[in-house]
């Protein structure tokens, strides 16, 4: 049978090879991997350029409701556009409780977001918030059975904590039906207390924003929550780790056999608690949570990175807009506990990393994929229909010019934010073509993706 399409000499990286060889499609799925294949319908040559699988997204705030009265600017359109420009080509997303909602209306909720917009493919993690008997017992095991097969807890934020017999029944009910749990791990009493100290004492600048959530807020956290899944007898992963501190418990855990997974993002590689501290609202364009620390931490994620510490990258992009509410005011100064907490980064998380890891001798382009797609889309119940480049899977590719340099500038970027927080960075690398399913989305620069082509993903986690 022909082949629809063929990438014709590139060379293609998975998380396990680098091999120069052609990839034919057929029906928006990997067809062949071949020396030469014959002639498609439509051909694309790929000589000189890296083929890698799309990158997957596994944390990304798309349209969700306001927090704090702010909300993120990106929906599905802009929000997928931004990240197929980036060489993404599924996201998980967040769909997320308000205390008194069931869970199945807030994903009903999230579908209707999605439909006619998304251009790539997207599943959804559960935020549990108020984990009654009834939603642990009849509601969740519903839900992971019809594809939703991860949540997210938090142990800071009003609204969101929740306390450690909370957090054990939650562990236990993704336990025993087959959810992995991902941990926001900062302890929100300390944050409060911290807080309250400083704003007592009239100490609202931004320069006490990691002040009021330090690094050992986010061990003591991270040491807990593995404490909690070891005596539940579970797998957890946690989610944006900032530093040494917290990566120094999970190695511990990891040491000692505990299923601990971990996920750090580009703003604690690329940015610092310096940046927050920026005068005026500059800093709250940088403002994030956990917040990114001193640069002695940086190598330390790096570190992480390479030697298996952590098995995914994310972006964590949460686009609050910088001029909008929380990270701007035409007249008041900014305070540390009132500002919008997030950054956008769903269109650099790829080229950041590919550029300062595989580019810096960091990362080889095999660590690159595993982290920023193969091992995403195993950990959450997408493998091997995403995440890689095999016969069979879906035909879901980057295809990247190597030597490209670019300098970041949100101008030349998708998402709604209007600015992104590595404005000026030069980075030498960047996908000049991305396919979901087949389908050219983006190539030289111009968008030509279909609204509303992206499908939502069932997901199951492998026994
Ligand atoms: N946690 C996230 O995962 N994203 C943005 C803010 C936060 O606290
Ligand atoms: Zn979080
Ligand atoms: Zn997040």
């Amino acid at each position: 049978m022909q082949l629809d399409l063929v990438i014709r000499g590139g060379t293609v990286v998975t998380a396990g090879d680098s091999v120069v060889c052609d990839v034919g499609i057929r029906d928006g799925r990997v067809a062949a991997l071949a020396d030469r294949l014959p002639g498609a319908r439509e051909e694309i040559d790929a000589t000189g350029k890296l083929v890698m699988p799309g990158g997957v997204d596994a944390h990304c705030h798309i349209d969700e409701p306001a927090y704090r009265g702010v909300k993120v600017a990106d929906d599905f359109a802009s929000g997928t556009i931004a990240a197929a420009c980036g060489g993404t080509t599924t996201i998980l997303s967040f769909a997320c409780q308000a205390k008194g909602e069931t869970l199945r209306s807030v994903v009903e909720a999230h579908h209707k977001k999605a439909e006619g917009k998304a251009v790539i493919d997207y599943g959804f993690h559960l935020i549990v918030t108020d984990p009654h008997p009834g939603l642990l017992g009849q509601e969740l095991p519903a839900l992971i059975e019809d594809g939703y097969c991860s949540l997210k807890i938090f142990m800071t934020y009003d609204g969101y904590m929740l306390e450690d017999r909370q957090i054990l029944e939650t562990l236990d009910a993704a336990r025993r039906h087959n959810a992995l749990v991902m941990v926001h791990a900062e302890n929100g009493h300390c944050i409060h207390w911290l807080s309250h100290g400083l704003t007592s004492e009239g100490r609202h600048g931004l320069e006490n924003f990691t002040k009021a959530a330090p690094m050992a807020v986010e061990r003591e956290a991270t040491h807990r929550a593995i404490a909690l899944a070891e005596i539940v007898g579970t797998e957890i992963l946690i989610v944006h780790v900032s530093g040494r501190e917290a990566v120094e418990q999970i190695r511990w855990a990891q040491a000692r056999g505990h299923k601990v997974l971990a996920e750090t993002c580009p703003q604690y590689l690329f940015t610092t608690e310096n940046d927050i501290a920026r005068p005026g609202w500059e800093g709250a364009k940088f403002a994030c949570s956990p917040p990114p620390r001193d640069a002695d931490n940086v190598p330390v994620l790096w570190r992480g990175l390479a030697d298996g510490t952590f098995q995914v990258f994310s972006s964590d992009h949460c686009p609050y807009r910088a001029d909008g509410p929380g990270k701007s005011h035409p007249t008041e100064a900014p305070r540390f506990d009132h500002i919008a907490v997030g950054v956008p980064g769903i269109e650099t998380r790829l080229p950041l990393l590919f550029s300062a890891g595989c580019g810096g001798g960091r990362l080889t382009p095999q660590q690159f994929v595993a982290l920023t797609a193969t091992n995403p889309a195993r950990i959450y119940g997408l493998y091997p229909r995403k995440g890689t480049i095999a016969v069979g899977g879906d035909a879901d590719i980057a295809i990247w010019d190597p030597d490209r340099d670019v300098e970041i500038r949100h101008e030349r970027l998708h998402d709604a934010a209007g600015y992104t927080p590595y404005e000026g960075m030069r980075v030498r690398g960047w996908p000049i073509q991305t396919l979901s399913r087949g389908v050219s989305l983006w190539r030289d620069g111009r968008v030509t993706a279909e609204r509303g082509r992206g499908q939502f993903l069932r997901r199951r986690r492998p026994a």
